[in-house]
């Protein structure tokens, strides 16, 4: 290769264009689009005179440049082509609008200044993440695409959101990062209700997806891949805001309930995450002691200085800490004494065996023991049963969450949970499938 050519260093710096671009794609849930331009009887062929090529193109460059935004890319690569990167696009149809646009500017005639006939362009398409989600992979995309259309008698192919079919790695992605764009996620919330007063302490917060032809989807089908990707950032912060406005809501109509909100090691290990939540405390109003965070042990494992640092940080604007799933990861009790908690979740495992597992009942009775011994209040989640329950009250548990108090339910259905509960946490009230649609039914 040669490094020292001018034009190579122009697709170098493409590349790195175009890498860069794709990597905050990666974090929002916007799509990148690189367009190869190429000309009918390219440039380098009306003259073999790099300059005179150069001289050719720069006209198409400045409109070019003059009709995307200012945080696009309109590079002139080597071969006689033009590379143009658009970013932050938020809907599929956009990029067929610009492309179309671009078009129409490289085929008006360019005036006096350059009396030379313009030569007609044809045009190379790739999306992130549809196509490829590498810088090689978008480029050979588009550059297939470009072999394809001067094949064809097509000025170009359009681009079809490949939103049919199968969902494969790629589609999934592109789905979901739509998914948050157009209000596809919603959230439902489960109940948790003290052992002693059968009165509702908080809720948590369980994100689904309304999917428009799979219909519901459950978390554990997307968000795994939601961390793969990086989604999992954007899709938190929306959960959070939309949790918060949710708690306001309630605190303003005199419901003193808190929410509780599960975070992933992604938004633990982001070092502005303490900050994000500050501003989303403030742009909402809620009160920062209204909200509660789970994480869970394994989380916190693989850079455990570092996550405790972003821990007390946020726990200094007020807001509290539980460990999730508790019992099922490392459980090293050392660090629980170094974490800013004040909440253990028993995992569901040991409590909807507590009845018939004596080694599960064992498990309970010293997490509770212990955690009570560290002055952490500590909640049973998956109760589904009246026996599982007053076992727990008789352990001196001191919340429960499970299907047999509530299933987790849309706001909507937990604004009138809230203002009629059950009076006793015996009484169930609220817990009937026939009462409340299901909404956490496999698909
Ligand atoms: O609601 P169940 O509802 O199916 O949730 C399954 C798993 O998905 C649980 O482990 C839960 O912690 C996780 N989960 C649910 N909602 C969220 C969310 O908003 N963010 C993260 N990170 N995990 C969630
Ligand atoms: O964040 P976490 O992993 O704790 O999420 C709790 C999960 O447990 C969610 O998927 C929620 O829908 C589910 N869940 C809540 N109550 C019960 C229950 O009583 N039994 C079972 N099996 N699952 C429950
Ligand atoms: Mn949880």
């Amino acid at each position: 290769m040669n490094v020292a050519s001018n034009s190579l260093g122009t697709n170098a710096e493409f590349e790195l264009q175009l890498q860069q671009a794709i990597q905050s794609a990666m974090y929002s849930t916007s799509q990148v689009a690189v367009l190869l331009v190429e000309f009918d009887g390219t440039i380098d062929q009306i003259s073999p005179d790099p300059k005179v090529a150069e001289a050719h193109k720069s006209p198409v460059l400045l409109r070019l440049r003059g009709s995307v935004r200012e945080s696009d890319t309109v590079s002139s690569l080597d071969g006689g082509r033009i590379g143009v990167i658009l970013r932050s696009i938020q809907s599929p149809k956009d990029i067929n609008q610009v492309v179309n646009r671009l078009l129409s500017q490289m085929s008006e005639p360019m005036g006096d200044e350059n009396p030379t006939p313009t030569p007609k362009p044809r045009t190379g398409l790739a999306v992130f993440p549809d196509h490829a989600e590498t810088v090689t992979g978008l480029l050979e995309h588009a550059r297939n695409d470009l072999a394809l259309t001067a094949a064809s008698t097509k000025s170009r192919n359009l681009y079809t959101p490949q939103s049919k079919g199968r969902i494969t790695s790629r589609l999934w992605m592109s789905e979901l990062r739509q998914a948050i764009v157009k209000d596809q996620l919603f959230l439902t919330f489960q109940p948790k209700v003290s052992l002693r007063d059968a009165g509702v302490t908080g809720v948590e917060v369980l994100v689904r997806w309304q999917h428009p032809e799979h219909g519901i989807i459950l978390p554990d089908q997307f968000i795994p891949f939601a961390e793969r990707t990086g989604l999992i950032i954007p899709m938190t912060l929306w959960v959070l805001q939309q949790s918060l406005l949710q708690c306001r809501t309630w605190n303003e109509m005199n419901l003193e309930i808190s929410v509780a909100v599960n975070l992933s090691m992604w938004n633990l290990e982001a070092q502005e995450l303490p900050e994000q939540i500050e501003g989303l405390l403030r742009d909402t109003g809620a009160a920062p002691e209204r909200l509660e965070l789970e994480i869970t042990e394994t989380s916190i494992m693989n850079d455990p200085q570092r996550v405790i640092r972003t821990l007390n940080k946020i726990r200094d604007l007020g807001v509290r800490f539980a460990i999730d799933d508790f019992g099922t990861g490392y459980s090293s009790f050392a660090y629980l004494t170094k974490l800013p908690v004040s909440c253990i979740k028993i995992d569901k495992t040991f409590v909807q065996n507590i009845e018939a597992d004596r080694d599960s009942s064992v498990v309970v009775k010293s997490i509770i023991d212990l955690g009570h011994n560290l002055g952490l209040k500590i909640v049973a989640e998956g109760v589904e049963t009246a026996q599982a329950m007053e076992l727990l009250r008789k352990l001196h548990c001191d919340e429960a969450q499970g299907y047999h108090l509530c299933r987790p339910i849309t706001a909507d259905m937990m604004t009138k949970f809230l203002l009629d509960p059950p009076a006793t946490v015996t009484e169930r009230r609220f817990t009937t499938k026939e009462k409340w649609p299901i909404l956490d039914q496999p698909l």
